[in-house]
């Protein structure tokens, strides 16, 4: 990555950004003319008017897509070509890593540093590992006795649509790329209308990589008017979705009233952070749960919102967390400094002081923030904001906020923690501190998650799947187990 540290204000006066779609293989606007804008959190300001798909431009999207497929000059290439071609827009996504990291700090409000060593590195990372494994892949020969040959392989499925957020524009994108490129799909990639101009750019550099025309599409508009329409229509095979559970759920019946295409969400969670009082190092625990709650302003579906401490340790833990988080700065994406950015829009900055209100009248006693901050900067910036004295049952310890809203729950022992731990409808990610083997096999074995973390928080890497059970959603993203949702298996039976 980079080494050298721009002037970030400087760059963002020079900074040009795409607001064209791109549809088998141009730049276009939207058939009817149409924009919305893009808006920066920042400052409110608007960036660019960028191009408002609606169905006639999925539509021609689907098409160049489905043409491009059927053709087979990506499908039926050779995998090593697939392989060439996805390296290189990795490199591209790395020359221009400066750009596309001022593009999502500018539209989402995420810490430029942020931006720039995590965000941006992960799609790099995504595009490589899956570029690497587009010509390592293996079909399988099962053992069907003397009289037969059977193959099991697999095949592209077609036209991938994918409906991504926007609190990780470009590692959301290359989650579901990377695989189903990868594999030789085409795909529709619809963008959140809070951050169209990273993807666009993105799909800019894949032609410039040499993705033939309508391999990749980048649809830009409003969720009910171009994700629905990708959502109901009868020529894309699978939807990969990461979102909410409000609109997951639209998908399925979208897929129930088209043509029954596969669905896959990736949704949200109310990850259990649980503190035990023979936690290794209690003060890196207390450090990691700030983190955990703040980092990209708590939009993350992982954010660690949901702090159970053993109610030994509860109170002088408490402290340590709110210390942390005390220190951690909000301020301008744009500045280096910065560690907590805005909240997406003016939406999301509602919501999130809806459930401080809704906190406090529950009962939960508010210790830190609770308010809007850096108001006369015009940007949606939210003061990082701690609970303690929360119920299971209450709303903030239920529901997803989004935001960087801390609910600290106490407990007494193992079964308890897995108890709390486990009374949501999420299923996506928790983490457990013990120095105790048994508590933490235990534990981790107990909780229903598809990602528990021991001694740590937020770690992994390509080669281990993520995603949620119960209505975390179903399917996975990265790992080998992502290929499963873009390939169709074929058996083939031959009488010998
Ligand atoms: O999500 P939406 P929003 C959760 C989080 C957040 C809440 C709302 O709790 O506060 O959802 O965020 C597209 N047909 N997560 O409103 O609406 C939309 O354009 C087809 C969790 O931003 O689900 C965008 O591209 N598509 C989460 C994508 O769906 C539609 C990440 C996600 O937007 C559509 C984001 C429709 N009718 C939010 N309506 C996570 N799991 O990480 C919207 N979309």
């Amino acid at each position: 990555m980079t080494q050298a540290t721009p002037d970030w204000h400087q760059l963002a006066t020079q900074w040009r950004p795409r607001s064209q779609a791109v549809i088998d293989g141009e730049l276009v606007d939207a058939v009817d003319g149409g924009t919305f804008p893009a808006t920066s959190p920042r400052d409110g300001t608007t960036l660019v008017e960028v191009a408002a798909a609606q169905r006639a431009d999925v539509d021609r999207a689907v098409a160049g897509a489905r043409r491009a497929f059927e053709s087979g000059v990506w499908s039926r290439t050779a995998p090593a070509q697939r392989r060439r071609v996805l390296l290189r827009l990795a490199e591209l996504v790395e020359a221009n890593a400066d750009e596309l990291a001022l593009t999502v700090a500018l539209e989402m409000g995420k810490p430029i540093r942020d931006a720039r060593d995590i965000e941006v590195p992960a799609l790099v990372k995504t595009l490589t590992w899956y570029a690497e494994l587009a010509d390592k892949l293996l079909d399988e020969l099962p053992q069907t006795g003397p009289d037969a040959l059977a193959m099991i392989t697999r095949e592209p499925v077609g036209v991938v649509g994918a409906i991504v957020p926007w609190n990780f524009p470009l590692t959301m994108a290359g989650w579901k790329l990377g695989p189903a490129l990868a594999v030789g799909n085409s795909v529709v990639l619809k963008p959140a209308e809070q951050s169209p101009l990273s993807a666009l750019r993105l799909g800019e550099l894949a032609l410039e990589a040499g993705l033939p025309d309508g391999v990749l599409n980048v649809v830009p508009g409003l969720g009910p008017d171009a994700g629905q329409a990708l959502g109901r229509h009868d020529d894309v095979d699978v939807l990969a979705f990461t979102g909410s559970g409000e609109v997951g759920r639209e998908l399925l019946r979208y897929a129930a009233d088209s043509n029954l295409k596969r669905v896959y969400l990736e949704l949200g969670g109310k990850t259990p952070n649980v503190v035990f009082s023979d936690a290794p190092d209690l003060a890196q625990a207390a450090a990691t749960a700030a983190w955990g709650i703040t980092f990209n302003q708590g939009e993350m579906c992982t954010a660690a919102s949901r702090l159970l401490v053993q109610r030994d340790v509860h109170d002088e833990f408490v402290e340590q967390v709110i210390e942390a988080i005390d220190q951690r700065q909000v301020g301008d994406p744009l500045d280096e400094g910065t560690q907590i950015g805005p909240v997406v829009d003016g939406e999301q900055l509602q919501r999130v002081l809806g459930y401080v209100d809704v906190g406090r009248d529950e009962g939960a006693e508010l210790r830190a923030g609770g308010a809007r901050t850096l108001q006369d900067t015009g940007g949606t910036f939210v003061e990082p904001t701690v609970f303690t004295g929360v119920r299971p049952d209450m709303r903030i310890a239920q529901e997803e906020i989004f935001g960087p809203v801390l609910s600290v729950l106490p407990f007494e022992d193992v079964d308890d923690a897995v108890r709390i731990a486990n009374g949501t409808v999420y299923g996506l990610a928790a983490s457990v501190w013990t120095r105790d083997l048994a508590t933490a096999h235990t534990a981790a074995r107990a909780i229903r998650a598809g990602t528990v973390w021991v001694n740590c928080f937020e770690e992994g890497d390509l080669s281990v799947p993520f995603g949620g059970m119960k209505q975390s959603g179903t399917g996975r993203d990265k790992s080998l187990h992502a290929i499963d949702k873009f390939v169709d298996l074929k058996t083939t039976w031959i009488a010998l």
